[in-house]
């Protein structure tokens, strides 16, 4: 899943006309890059971020959306709102990424009615909040808990089963520490019976074991990505597309007993 925000903060501003050809140039890349799904963003969840109206939000999202149309990847939504879930679905949009695994009124009925695939993610907190102390038993068990709960309440709700992808919600109300650990142990997710995400690309917690800069943490995610991966993700969410596909090619290449026939 390569990663395209069309918030202002993520393109140096050009009025917005040339804050859509930047993002769709990207999205480009991305699909060119070898991305099987693109999620568009137009609300900023890191920590601290301002919840922005609907309306901003749409106004970022819907002019990409638009000129995005026909594109030969599934695109994913990251959003909360049910007003903006309803819109990018009719604008195209087939997953709803939602950090806040439809918790704001309204948004469970949109999906409800859809067909889409939806994301439920784990966090503690809000963003706002969310860095300041998290705390958890076992942090795995925790995770865990929490997606089952809102797992069963999502289909309580008449969103069937098998549109539900589950992620763990790295950096989301959680310490360096707590990441490290709930990557380590993320393998028992899959017994929650959901395809799993994990977003790690860029993620500070990489920051505080290599001592990078966000510009500088390449090679940082791409271990981060291949580590999730073989814990068993089956969706990355990254921002660098072409490099962490040439790693996963390598290790699913020797993971299938690649040349094991053909020994040359
Ligand atoms: C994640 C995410 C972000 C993630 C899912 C960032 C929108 C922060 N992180 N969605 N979104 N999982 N599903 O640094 O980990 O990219 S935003």
């Amino acid at each position: 899943m390569g990663i395209l925000n069309v918030t202002p903060d993520s393109f140096s501003d050009g009025g917005r006309y040339a804050a859509v050809e930047a993002a769709v140039a990207h999205a480009r890349r991305l699909i060119d890059e070898g991305a099987d799904i693109l999620d568009v963003g137009g609300e900023s969840t890191r920590p601290g971020a301002a919840w922005v109206p609907p309306e901003v939000e749409l106004g970022r999202v819907l002019p990409v959306l638009d000129a995005l149309r026909g594109v030969a990847v599934p695109i994913s939504v990251d959003t909360s709102r049910p007003e903006v879930i309803a819109a990018t679905l009719r604008a195209g949009a087939s997953i709803i990424n939602d950090v806040r695994s439809l918790s704001v009124p309204g948004a469970l009925d949109v999906v409800r009615e859809a067909d889409c695939g939806v994301v439920l993610m784990h966090m503690q907190g809000d963003p706002v909040t969310m860095q300041t102390r998290p705390e958890y038993r076992d942090v795995v068990r925790d995770v865990a808990e929490w997606l089952a709960r809102r797992r069963d309440a999502v289909c309580a709700g008449g969103v069937a089963p098998d549109r539900i992808v589950l992620d763990p919600g790295f950096g989301f109300g959680k310490s360096h520490r707590q990441n490290c650990m709930l990557l380590a142990g993320m393998a028992a997710l899959s017994d929650l019976g959901h395809p799993l995400l994990a977003g790690l690309s860029r993620k500070s917690t990489l920051g505080g074991i290599t001592g990078r800069p966000v510009g500088d943490r390449l090679a940082a995610s791409i271990a981060a990505a291949l580590i999730a991966v073989q814990n068993g993700a089956r969706i990355v969410r990254v921002h660098d597309v072409a490099a962490t596909r040439d790693a996963l090619a390598v290790w699913q290449a020797v993971s299938c007993g690649f040349g094991e026939e053909d020994k040359t």
